[in-house]
Formats: C-alpha cells, structure tokens, sequence
C-alpha cells in the first residue's frame, strides 16, 4: 500500500480545472462576440460527431452547480476561464460589461465559499473579429490581447490571486495554424512559428499591462512533454532533444531563461526556408522574459521520438513513434507515465530555478458511464489520478516548489475537434440534459484533498456520497 504523503504543504492548492468554451454554451447570451470556434466547427468535418458547443455543459447558466459540486468535494482552488469574446465582442475597443459582470458573479461567490480562483484569459477562443488581421499569426493580436487583460484585471485585479494569460501556445500554435485541427484552422508554418511568438508577445504585454491592476501572480500554462528517445542510437537521442526543443524549450526557454533556443531557431528557419528576423524582433525577447511569477504546466504524458527525413508532411528530422515495451494506457491509448511527470518537475526546477509551478492540467480520458446503480466508477481514472498524485509528492521531496494541482477536468466536456466522446471529467456530465454525476474518482479526489495527500485506497470498495 502507498503511505499517505506528507510532503504537501498545508497550503497547497488542491482544485480542478476546465474552460469557457468547453462548458460554457450560451453563445449568444448577453453581447458575446463570435469566437473563431464557431467558424471552425461550422466547417464539415470539423469537430468528430459533429457536435457544436452551443449548449456545451450549459455551465453559462448552471455556473452556480459546478461551484456546489467544488464546495462538495472541498476543493480549494477552481481554474476556469474567461471566454474573450464575451468580454471584447469585437475584438478591439469595447468592453461588454455585462461579460464581466458575468465572471464577477463567478469570482465572488468562489471567494465567499474559500475557494481560490485561478483564472485562465486565452483558453483558445479568439473573438473572431481579431481574424481580420490573422488572428495570432497577426502581431496586431498582442495589443489586442493586452486590452483585453487590461479589461479583465480592472474588473477583477483586486480579488483574482492566480492568473493565467496563455492556455498551451504550442498546442494553439501546431493545432490552430499549423495542422489546422483546431480553429482558425490554418496550415502554414510561417503562420504557426509566428503565432507561437505573438502568443508569447502578448503574455509579456499583458503582464505587464495588468501589474497595477493587480497583485495577484501571472504566468502562462504550458503543455509540457517530455521527449524520449525510442532507442540508444545517437540519431534518436539528437531527434528526442530536438523535438524537446519544438514542444517545451521554444516555450519555456523565452519565457523563463532569457530567449529562444537557437538549436530549435536553425530548426525553425530551415522549415520555413528563411530567417524569423521579421518575425522575432529586436527586443521582443526581452519583452517576454523576466516576468512571470509561476509556471503553469499541463502534463498528460510523453512522446517517444524516433529520427527521421523531413518531408513535404515533416517539417522537422524527427517523427513521433510509440513506446515498445509494456507501458500501461487510458482508454485513448495514451502512455500513462507518472514517473516521466515527476522527472519533468524535477527538471523544470532544475532548469529554471526559482519559478514556483503550479500543475494546471492533468487527468485522463476514460470511457465511462453510469451503471445500473446510477454511479460511475471509474476505477483507472482513480489509478491515473493517484499515480500522478504520487509524483507529485515525490517531486516536492526533492525540492521542486509545487503550489498547486488543478485536475483536468471538473467537468465531462467539450473536447474541441472530438467532440463530446472523450470524457474528462471527475464529474459525468449527461449531455442531453444537463445533470451532473459525481465519478468515483471524484469522491476519492475529495478525500485526497482532504488529506492533503494521497490516503489508502481499496479498489475493490466504491468510495461513498456518504463520506463526504
Ligand atoms: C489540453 O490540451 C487543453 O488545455 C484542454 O482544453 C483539453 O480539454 C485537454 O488538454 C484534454 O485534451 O485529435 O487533433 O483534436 C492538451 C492537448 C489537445 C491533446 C487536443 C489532445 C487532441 C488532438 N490536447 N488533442 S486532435
């Protein structure tokens, strides 16, 4: 049996996590602007089922039950974010009031019940107005971004301890402008690699603009992976670091350590047959750096690299291959590595030392539904979950400065271009009519927290309503 874990600090911030537009619905209520989300999932095909976010989890007008369900489970912090275009309809000089007064609402009645608010500004919905100037492959986007902050901060500075500017810009970056599965659905390099830096821009912009706005600390959530290399050759150890490079450095390393790697920039402009000198500008480095307060990291698990020849499909020499030996799965077939996710925080403190970090994403698909008995237990979200718990506490005995751990997700929800099939949640979520089902998994996170640290688990015994 594994012991209770006693290396959490007592503040530590145990919570859970979703999106606006991933719960929210209600599209059209109250002066929101259209998202380039919607134009995305419009287009056939787009989105696996053909499913919209239109009503979503309907969390817009059933805010108030997803915060009992937090209240419930006694967790202490609750990430969520603010949907941009309801707050700037059309993308530059209005602010929507009534946005905000929606979040206000959301804000202070966390506060009123002790739950710490940790609040996400770009979670993927550009207003789609911002498209005119190419959305983020436009550097237009990073004023846009910093008014947008501004609006926020003014509105909720005083009362907002833990803010997120940027969701993943790696993912927004490949999925949005360089593969085009996710909106605006683009598919250019020099679009992606510019994206990426203007998403990195308007973090250092935005923070810089909301510092006497607020005192709450500001930082990014990354989506981090570690790179491993699918055998001892030399090739695939050298395609392992430079995939490192493409997924964590180019992020971590301008955000944290000064500037871009220069082995990812050679990278990088061979791809797109130029130099990023027009891209990156004199003094845009220096205007990221330096100044966030905590690193949000988003883990979910590995990717195993293999060298490879650049194609007309690969623009870089490495390619993403699946582990060989036994590695245990979620349902989905992703690799579950909790010890690979106990190294990254070991080594992100190492690498950049001094930033505190806070797990702002981790969780697992898993197939479930209700049984007979009305329940859900998900028995290998709990053995996900409790893994990842463990790596954590481990991570915190060797020294890594650990804040916080904001589960992925509260709630069943909208998984972008797939649709409503993957299922997140700690809480199942009937999509027809909007009712909401405590997991087993979320029970046993309840007592997690409780503890303030992993507590004995049978697998054989559901975890009980009654025990909270
Ligand atoms: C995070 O992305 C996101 O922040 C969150 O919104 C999301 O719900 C969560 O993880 C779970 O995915 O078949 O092309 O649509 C992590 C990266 C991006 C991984 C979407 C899965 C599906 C690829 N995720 N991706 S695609």
């Amino acid at each position: 049996m594994v012991q209770p874990t006693s290396s959490f600090p007592s503040d530590f911030l145990w919570g859970a996590a979703t999106s606006a537009y991933q719960i929210e619905g209600s599209l059209d209520a109250d002066g929101r602007g259209r998202s380039v989300w919607e134009t995305f999932a419009e287009q056939p095909g787009a989105i696996e089922g053909g499913g919209d976010a239109a009503i979503a989890c309907d969390s817009y007008r059933r805010w108030g039950d997803d915060l009992d369900i937090l209240s419930q489970l006694g967790l202490g912090a609750y990430r969520f974010s603010l949907a941009w275009a309801r707050i700037m309809p059309d993308g530059r000089g209005r602010v929507n009031a009534a946005g905000l007064d929606h979040y206000e609402r959301i804000v202070d009645e966390l506060l009123a019940r002790g739950i710490e608010p940790v609040v996400t500004l770009n979670h993927w919905d550009m207003p789609e107005a911002l498209m005119a100037h190419g959305g983020w492959a436009g550097r237009e986007s990073v004023d846009a971004f910093t008014e947008y902050a501004v609006a926020a901060a003014d509105r909720l500075g005083d009362r907002v301890n833990w803010w997120i500017t940027q969701n993943e810009p790696w993912i927004i970056q490949l999925l949005g402008y360089q593969l085009g599965l996710h909106a605006p659905g683009v598919r250019d390099l020099r679009s992606a690699v510019a994206a990426g830096h203007h998403v990195l821009l308007a973090h250092g912009a935005a923070v810089d603009a909301m510092r006497p706005l607020t005192r709450g600390r500001i930082g990014a959530a990354l989506n981090l992976l570690p790179c491993v290399p699918a055998s001892d050759s030399p090739a695939d150890a050298e395609a392992a670091w430079g995939s490192d490079g493409y997924v964590n450095r180019w992020f971590l390393d301008p955000l944290l350590a000064g500037g871009y790697p220069a082995d990812m920039r050679q990278h990088w402009e061979r791809a797109i047959g130029g130099s990023l000198d027009a891209v990156i500008r004199d003094g845009d480095e220096a205007a990221i750096g330096g100044r966030s307060d905590f690193l949000g990291v988003n883990f979910y698990t590995h990717r195993v690299m293999a060298a490879a020849e650049p194609g007309p499909d690969r623009p870089f020499p490495w390619q993403v291959v699946g582990s060989t030996g036994e590695v245990a799965r979620t349902d989905e077939g992703t690799e579950i590595v909790p010890g690979a996710f106990r190294d990254l925080l070991v080594r992100l403190h190492r690498d950049y030392p001094g930033v505190p970090i806070m797990v702002t994403e981790n969780g697992a698909i898993s197939g479930d539904s209700p049984t007979h008995d009305g329940r859900v237990h998900d028995v290998r979200r709990i053995r996900y979950l409790r893994s990842h718990v463990q790596a954590m506490g481990d991570a915190i005995a060797a020294g890594v400065p650990l804040v916080g751990y904001t589960h992925w997700s509260l709630l069943d929800n909208f998984e972008w271009a797939l649709g409503y099939r993957p299922r997140f949640g700690l809480v199942y979520v009937d999509f027809r009519t909007g009712e909401r089902i405590l997991k087993d998994s979320a029970l046993h996170y309840a007592e997690i927290a409780r503890a303030g640290g992993l507590v004995e688990w049978d697998a054989t015994t559901a975890p009980s309503v009654d025990s909270l």
